[in-house]
């Protein structure tokens, strides 16, 4: 039978990425979007789209019946700024939205399921330079601790309801065909878009600050790889690190600058850096890497000009 895929909260930066791989791979018309509002991206133009809020149980009962999906991607969460500033609705949609998806898998015998964690699972007494998969975890944002208390979740009704569940610890993600919205990380994005916008980057995180990141070929590589792996080759069921690079402010204006000389950036950090201060620097993935075979192909210098190539037409440059 011919899969069909669902992706809730597709419409945000790794939604809508992924919805055109997923729609590449499978065909247009079996990849339903869906969100709770759709978005002007071309990608949304074509193909099935249902608007969703994963909180609304009734209407996800209808649309897994319509449809009945073979997979589903369950992207839709507050990440790690907005949770700080909304942390009821924090909770409840990036906790209440993931037992409504494992229970209407239950329901519906859905084959298999993705769903997103973060770094942001681990915290100021955590190893923060070569965090490995096991080890000491104490997020201090709502969000971390919903994505840790969702792991928990993910392989408990693994093992206990056979729900075959994968997931990942995005590190930040950096792509130049959708914005992220609401994450510490999200400067590492903003800054390619003001090195070619106006020379000039306003970064919210002091100069030295090391966070992991990851370009988004690398991140859909990895997702679409665990998702395809055979199932006893995915052996753990909470989440894996997953590691591309790391680097500070600092570090990626002096990747742009090898493009562009005479770019700038000022630092004035705010709330978002005790955020970024209370995650790990670098993540060691072994296990992703012995399991399924994961391997990252940009570093920073490789995905600076990817970026740049890719954004300069858009602000109407010769591409770099
Ligand atoms: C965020 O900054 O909140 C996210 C993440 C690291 O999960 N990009």
């Amino acid at each position: 039978m011919a899969e069909k895929i669902l992706v809730i909260g597709s419409c945000g930066q790794l939604g809508t990425e992924l919805v055109e791989s997923l729609r590449g791979i499978y065909g247009t018309d079996n990849v339903v979007a869906s969100d709770i509002r759709k978005s002007d991206d071309e990608v949304f133009k074509n193909g099935p789209f249902e608007t969703l809020d994963v909180l609304d149980k009734a209407t996800l009962g209808d649309i897994l019946n319509k449809y009945k999906p073979s997979q589903i991607y369950h992207l839709a969460a507050l990440l790690s700024a907005t949770a700080e500033a909304k942390p009821k609705l924090g909770w409840s949609l990036n906790m209440d939205g993931l037992f409504n998806v494992l229970d209407a898998a239950i329901e519906h015998k859905t084959g298999k399921i993705y769903w997103p964690s973060s770094i942001a699972v681990f915290g100021p007494n955590t190893p923060r330079v070569n965090t490995p998969q096991n080890c000491v975890m104490d997020p201090s944002t709502i969000y971390g601790i919903s994505k840790l208390a969702g792991e928990r979740y993910c392989e408990y009704y693994f093992k206990k309801h056979g729900v075959d569940i994968r997931s990942l610890r995005y590190p930040g993600l950096i792509g130049y065909k959708s914005e992220p919205g609401g994450g510490t990380t999200d400067y590492a994005v903003s800054i390619y878009h003001d090195a070619l916008k106006t020379g000039v980057h306003n970064c919210f995180l002091s100069e030295n600050t090391v966070l992991p990141m990851l370009y988004m070929p690398d991140a859909l590589k990895a997702t679409l790889d665990i998702m395809h792996a055979p199932a006893e080759k995915v052996k753990i069921r909470s989440s894996y690190n997953l590691a591309g690079m790391s680097f500070s402010p600092k570090e990626i204006t002096a990747s742009i600058q090898k493009h562009i000389p005479e770019f700038k950036t000022e630092y004035n950090p705010d709330s978002r850096q005790a955020i970024a201060d209370s995650w790990p620097q670098s993540i060691n993935d072994a296990e992703a890497r012995a399991d399924w075979g994961w391997k990252n192909d940009f570093n920073l210098d490789a995905m600076t000009a990817d970026m740049l190539k890719n954004l300069a037409p858009v602000y109407g440059k010769q591409p770099l």
